[in-house]
């Protein structure tokens, strides 16, 4: 597998094409120069793959998906919150932890001291840990270091990780997430820098795939948040939403006004802000592992972004704050039973949907010209993968047509 092409047979293909998972039984699957280049019947495999036959690997009725995709998580980051946990359960809240100085201000400390080195030193195992559970590509925000080298720093940082462990990653900075400790009494000072100096920096060093911001009470505001996208816009960066999360502010709406590509979040969004994202055709994002750890109780609109037809993605958030969950089949799972999305939603959640959260067309499903990012399982049906908390790992990862991780069972 090592030259970046290969041959799967006698596998069980959830090829996520069409609405559900697209099973596709004794299927076979091929890759040339780490792209997918034949999927189907094992028997209608063509004559001009007979050459990828003697090294072929045959799966036994393995389970094959697409390689799963983050689309959300703040995996790069130093130091613990652990204490905040403590806290919490102590009785005080995410709110008054943060307006003692703690929350996202305790990581950015953490992080602005550490140094690159540091940095991709703590999150390769976090990394590692979601590889393990089949993920292919993955989503990384900054925003914990909110000065210019801190900022431009953990997206250098991220890019090396991609590159260390063989897996796709894009790269998004998160700008308006705090108030750094610089402006706390100038917030229009901190709007203006991260619009005039931080946005164009990251762009002119091609570190910023999109643009975020955390638009709720205790963070920005949307008329600080619309600035910002004003500004993505003329760089032509596509922006995300941290969106209607602990409460409504109109979130869902004015992603949908700049068309992003998703809103996260979005357990408050009103019916007009769902019906924004329809229109806009932004994804959304919805991160179980953050409403579990806050002891949330709003869910979000699951019914209405069904009968709107949105496209749903599930994600991590992986984050030291809300959501250290490293993880993406258990928040497949808690999407289940947290918010009542079927296996197979959580599945696309996870795959075909995360593509379009990222605005990556090249992958998310099983199908010729696709990047050959594919994880094997011991399952027999697709709803496993959602089903088991934290049940067995992938069997083998595939990403660009190499295997990243090769787990206990040989295959
Ligand atoms: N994503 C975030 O950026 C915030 N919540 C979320 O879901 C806070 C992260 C943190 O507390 O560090
Ligand atoms: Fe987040």
């Amino acid at each position: 597998m090592n030259a970046a092409c290969g041959l799967l047979l006698h596998a069980r293909l959830a090829t996520l094409e069409g609405d559900d998972c697209g099973l596709l039984d004794d299927g076979a699957l091929a890759w040339r120069d780490g792209r997918i280049a034949w999927v189907g019947a094992g028997r209608d495999l063509p004559r001009e793959f007979d050459d990828l036959r003697d090294d072929a690997i045959d799966t036994r009725g393995a389970l094959v998906t697409p390689g799963l995709i983050d689309c959300h998580t703040h995996l790069i980051f130093a130091g613990s919150r652990a204490d905040e946990f403590e806290r919490r359960l102590q009785g005080e809240n995410y709110a008054a932890i943060a307006a003692s100085g703690g929350g996202i201000l305790a990581t950015v400390r953490a992080t602005r001291a550490a140094g690159e080195e540091a940095l991709l030193a703590a999150a390769l195992p976090r990394a590692r840990a979601l590889i393990a559970d089949g993920v292919t590509t993955l989503e990384i925000k900054s925003g914990y270091g909110l000065d210019l080298a801190a900022e431009l720093g953990m997206l250098r940082v991220a890019r090396h990780l991609g590159a260390e462990l063989g897996i796709g990653v894009r790269t998004t900075l998160l700008a308006l997430h705090a108030l750094p400790p610089e402006f706390a009494h100038d917030r229009n000072g901190w709007i203006d820098f991260a619009c005039d100096t931080l946005l164009p920096a990251a762009a002119r060093a091609g570190l910023a795939d999109a643009v975020d911001a955390f638009c709720e009470g205790i963070a920005f505001t949307p008329a600080e948040v619309r600035r910002l996208f004003a500004a993505a816009r003329a760089l032509g960066l596509p922006v995300k939403l941290h969106a209607d999360q602990l409460g409504d502010s109109g979130g869902a709406a004015l992603a949908a006004e700049f068309g992003a590509l998703s809103a996260d979040h979005i357990e408050y969004s009103d019916a007009a802000g769902v019906a924004a994202l329809a229109a806009a055709g932004t994804v959304a994002v919805l991160l179980p592992g953050a409403f579990y750890t806050l002891g949330e109780t709003r869910l979000p609109p699951v019914a209405a972004l069904r009968a709107h037809g949105i496209p749903i993605a599930v994600a991590t958030d992986l984050n030291p704050g809300t959501s250290p969950l490293a993880s993406l089949r258990l928040a497949m799972n808690m999407a289940c039973t947290l918010f009542r999305l079927t296996p197979t939603e959580a599945l696309r959640g996870a795959t075909v949907n995360a593509a379009r959260a990222l605005g990556l067309a090249d992958r998310g499903r099983l199908a010729p010209g696709l990047r050959a990012d594919f994880a094997l399982w011991d399952a027999g049906h697709p709803a496993e993968l959602a089903y088991w908390i934290a049940g067995p790992r992938a069997r083998q990862v595939v990403a660009g047509g190499r295997r990243v991780v090769i787990g206990n069972a040989a295959p």
